[in-house]
């Protein structure tokens, strides 16, 4: 199998994020995340040093030189909310914002397009003390920090991205406990959807006016397919589509939730709400990984697509293991495919309303220190897919693989690897993998074909 040529103009790119990989957790004024808090009580499942990360901090220029190498044309990192304001609101820590500065002046010296993420799980720890993304007043703290960043770096980034994931940190933070904050209130979570949401909204119109622009925001879809053939399963399946999949599109697409029973659970004016959260975008990230099949649901299931671990019964769904794939050494199957038919399914449903898409996270756990055929094959199943995607007409203007280097997989912690290059967890030594040369020989060729700038 080869890679396709895409077309003129696509961008290159590979993805990370702050508290996986910055390290320096007190350091440089910074205040301390949820994360950190969750970390220190224990909740990393192998106890890897999270206050250390992969050093990022201090190593970034060595991280741009393998960007640099690799040949790409964009940096997906995010900044970290309690580096640049340490107490959620309040004063900004100048040292915090010197470290994104010194970063993209130093992506820029390589040619290479900063695009930070603003939230990517890192919750400033008084905020979260104070109710996190339950509390509407995290909205608004959201919107002032997302103004300050662009104060300071919007005259050097060209692309920004509000929120990563807002589903992960509803259904893993917030109904489920297995990610900070940890609280398990299962429907009751849903206020953390649409603060989020707003969050984005409020964000949006922030970043815009300190003069920030080409904006969008990084949602994880997955394919939901139906575990059988029963009225339940029909049900449970799409219950899980509407709570994974659209209560977190619709609303920043098309100005509402998906039905008026999600619309009801909301808290606020949702109305007047909802005209802030579907603020234009210039572009929509998706974030793919796997499809999930779900049905009724089924006293012990494995939510096998969030790590295997065993979904609360009284769920009204049930996420079964989806059979006949290879499996990521997260559990996840390997269906490139899938990547396609969220493309096409976004199209479907949003028409005209569909900004441009860019694929802001796209990769593989796999355990095979330096010679990763895995991740081989897995990225290059899923650039051929997302080439079929763009034949099928669907506007996709760019790829960031996840991730750059093995990180911190949150509560997985250090053992479940995603980089293109290998980190060595005592030496913090980056040895680029097989699958970073493969990269960066697609991105040549890519090039040398007239796909990309
Ligand atoms: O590592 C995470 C990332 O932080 C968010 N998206 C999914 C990745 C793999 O689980």
């Amino acid at each position: 199998m080869t890679v396709p040529t895409f077309p003129p103009g696509f961008l290159w790119g590979a993805s990370a994020s702050a508290f996986q990989t910055e390290g320096a957790a007190d350091t440089d004024g910074k205040g301390p995340s949820g994360w950190d808090a969750f970390a220190a009580r224990g909740r990393i499942k192998d106890g890897a040093d999270t206050t250390r990360g992969t050093g990022f901090h201090e190593r970034y220029r060595e991280d741009v030189t393998l960007l640099a190498g690799l040949g790409a044309d964009a940096f997906r990192f995010s900044v970290s909310w309690p580096r640049v304001v340490p107490g959620g609101s309040g004063p900004v820590n100048p040292a915090g914002l010197d470290f994104y500065d010194r970063l993209v002046d130093e992506l820029c010296a390589h040619g290479i397009t900063p695009a930070p993420t603003l939230y990517h799980w890192d919750t400033p720890l008084p905020l979260d003390e104070a109710g996190g993304w339950l509390n509407r007043d995290t909205a608004y703290r959201f919107a002032e920090y997302a103004g300050i960043v662009a104060e300071r770096l919007a005259d050097r980034v060209p692309m920004w991205v509000t929120i990563n994931e807002p589903a992960e940190v509803t259904m893993l933070g917030y109904a489920l406990g297995e990610h900070a904050p940890g609280r398990t209130l299962l429907f009751d979570a849903l206020p953390a959807a649409h603060h989020q949401l707003l969050a984005h909204g409020l964000g949006v119109r922030a970043l815009r006016a300190a003069g920030a622009a080409n904006i969008g925001i990084a949602v994880s879809h997955t394919p939901v397919w139906t575990a059988g053939e029963s009225e339940e399963d029909r049900l449970g399946a799409g219950l899980y589509d509407t709570l994974t999949n659209w209560m977190f599109a619709d609303p920043v697409l098309t100005g509402r939730y998906p039905d008026e029973g999600v619309a009801a659970l909301m808290p606020g004016p949702v109305e007047d709400d909802l005209r802030t959260i579907s603020a234009p975008l210039d572009w929509y990230g998706v974030n793919y990984y796997s499809p999930t099949l779900v049905g009724a649901p089924r006293a012990a299931d494995a939510l096998d697509s969030f790590s295997g671990f065993t979904m609360p019964a009284e769920l009204p769904f049930g996420i079964r293991e989806i059979e006949g794939y290879e499996k990521t050494d997260f559990g996840w199957p390997v269906v490139p495919d899938g990547l396609r038919e969220t493309l096409v399914q976004l199209r479907d449903r949003y028409g005209d309303r569909l900004p441009p898409l860019y694929i802001t996270e796209n990769g593989c756990a796999v355990d095979e220190a330096v010679a990763d055929t895995r991740r081989i094959a897995f990225l290059e199943g899923h650039l051929g897919a997302l080439r079929e995607a763009i034949d099928e007409g669907v506007d996709v203007r760019g790829y960031f693989t996840w991730s750059l280097t093995d990180n911190i997989e949150w509560t997985e912690g250090a053992g479940k690897r995603f980089g293109l290059v290998h980190i060595d967890y005592d030496t913090l030594r980056r040895t680029p993998k097989d699958s970073y040369a493969w990269y960066r020989d697609v991105i040549r060729s890519q090039k040398a074909n007239g796909s990309a700038d």
